[in-house]
């Protein structure tokens, strides 16, 4: 057993104060900023506590509750795996059983920052156009009545609760992967506060914050195999344990409107403008994990390592990064690209991290525009061949017809689901035609490429006749 570890976790919940209210309590938050927090607590203390909030359903407070909130964090390295253990919780609250609760908590004076993971589809935008979906069931429904359903929802109300009480508003840190993620959530919190009352969204915009954040860990589903071998090891049976890989990164702009834990102490970067760092990491990892996701999957490979120890699909992907991607990307500040391309390359491959292509793949119509559109977008106007990531375009659009190419159904995962399943034809062109012009998706600039429809109806025909693993093979090869 790993030094200094219980065996077993039974705990009674800490009173020290809570600082942070995080809404979206997954694994990948709790294997990524809430470890940060908590060092930041080591290093040099403060009333950092963390209230997280699930949305939607009451599985991880289940979980966590018997365990008095603290849980395992397991580093998964290519030699082995490590455990530890984090007790920066204080509370889990479930926002379905109890809205009350989670605006009182946002709302307390105590509270200086909440904290997002809500994933891409949570912040009720349009990915296109970055604006606020009016239509969305929950937005509509947190118009009508101040007890919300979604993330944009909370924010607001809270907002308005602070202001009607005299307190200041807390800072809004987004860490999902949207590009300039800060603007993003402060758009949408911006839109639906003006739908409710102009002067609260007045106020929100001149005293609140929404810092940009670059986060990075990779940290794929627990499964039951990676909960019975830590118990294995361990002694300690901790179902609400996460698996994460060695790395991680967080980039933050240094614009907060009020006191934050000490992140600079723990390796966080604190920058001026996060745009670079997010660009960087939505085209180069998210955009890569994408492309192999769907082509892995249907070329039958079942996680991300797996895909990358094919060599067609190893080949595959450094020249998306060489060719199509690097070109037309600003690197950060002393970020060298062609180095990160390889560093990428060896985490994809970390045999001890199963991150499945299916999972992986989930949202495709939430999480394209960033990672991928943007590229061929910039690479197409910049008269560059984007044919790599035009056929990684052409797998996604062939995955979410729902069959693979043996006919076999496959498990969809997008709130476009149906949508996206019925634009499927016989006829290649017609299929392109029909997916081109969903706006709500594509940007203008494709919708209007003719060249692109042509290559990329080119790419769903090749990939139809021959199957993924061949067409990728003729990318990388070419
Ligand atoms: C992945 C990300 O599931 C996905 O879409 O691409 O969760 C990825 O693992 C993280 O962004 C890595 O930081």
């Amino acid at each position: 057993m790993e030094a200094g570890l219980p065996d077993r976790l039974h705990r009674e919940p800490s009173s020290a104060s809570a600082g942070i209210v995080h809404l979206g309590l997954g694994a990948f938050f709790r294997a990524h900023g809430a470890v940060y927090v908590a060092e930041a607590m080591e290093a040099e203390g403060g009333d950092w506590g963390i209230i997280g909030v699930s949305l939607q359903s009451p599985g991880t407070r289940d979980r966590l509750k018997p365990q008095g909130w603290a849980y395992t964090a397991v580093e998964l390295g290519p030699d082995g795996e490590t455990p530890r253990i984090v007790e920066v919780l204080r509370d889990v609250l479930v926002a379905p059983e109890d809205a009350r609760a989670v605006l009182d908590a946002m709302a307390a004076p105590t509270t200086h920052i909440v904290s997002l993971t809500v994933t891409e589809k949570g912040y009720c935008h349009e990915p296109a156009t970055g604006r606020l979906n009016r239509d969305h069931p929950d937005i509509r429904h947190d118009l009508r009545i101040p007890l919300p359903k979604s993330a944009p929802g909370f924010l607001v109300r809270a907002l308005q609760a602070r202001r009607d009480a005299g307190h200041p508003p807390f800072t809004v840190l987004c860490c999902d992967n949207l590009p300039e993620n800060g603007r993003v959530v402060r758009g949408v919190v911006l839109d639906l506060a003006r739908l409710i009352d102009p002067a609260l969204a007045d106020w929100i915009e001149s005293e609140g914050a929404f810092p940009s954040t670059m986060v990075d860990r990779i940290a794929p589903a627990t499964t039951d195999a990676d909960l019975d071998r830590l118990e294995a090891a361990t002694g300690i049976r901790d179902d609400a344990a996460v698996m994460h890989e060695p790395f991680r990164q967080w980039v933050i702009e240094d614009d907060f409107c009020g006191p934050r834990p000490a992140f600079e102490k723990v390796g966080v970067e604190m920058v001026a403008d996060v745009t670079p760092f997010e660009h960087m990491k939505l085209r180069m990892l998210n955009g890569t994990h994408s492309s192999l996701a769907y082509l892995g999957y249907l070329a039958g490979h079942e996680t991300i390592a797996e895909t990358i120890a094919d060599p067609v699909f190893s080949n595959f992907v450094r020249r998306l990064w060489r060719d199509e991607i690097i070109p037309v990307l600003t690197p950060p500040p002393g970020v060298d690209l062609a180095g990160y391309a390889d560093a990428l390359h060896d985490r994809y491959a970390n045999p001890g991290i199963r991150h499945r292509t299916w999972q992986i793949a989930m949202d495709g119509s939430q999480k394209l525009p960033q990672r991928i559109f943007g590229t061929i977008a910039e690479g197409r106007a910049a008269g560059r061949d984007m044919s790599g990531l035009t056929l990684a375009v052409a797998g996604w659009i062939r995955y979410v017809s729902g069959r693979d190419e043996k006919g076999k159904a496959i498990e969809v995962k997008d709130p476009l689901a149906d949508k996206l399943a019925a634009q499927w034809t016989d006829d290649p062109a017609n299929t392109v035609r029909n997916m081109l012009a969903l706006s709500e998706v594509f940007p203008a600039v494709l919708r209007d490429d003719d060249g692109f429809a042509r290559a990329l109806t080119e790419a769903l025909a090749g990939l139809i006749s021959d199957g993924a693993r061949a067409s990728v093979a003729r990318r990388g090869d070419a």
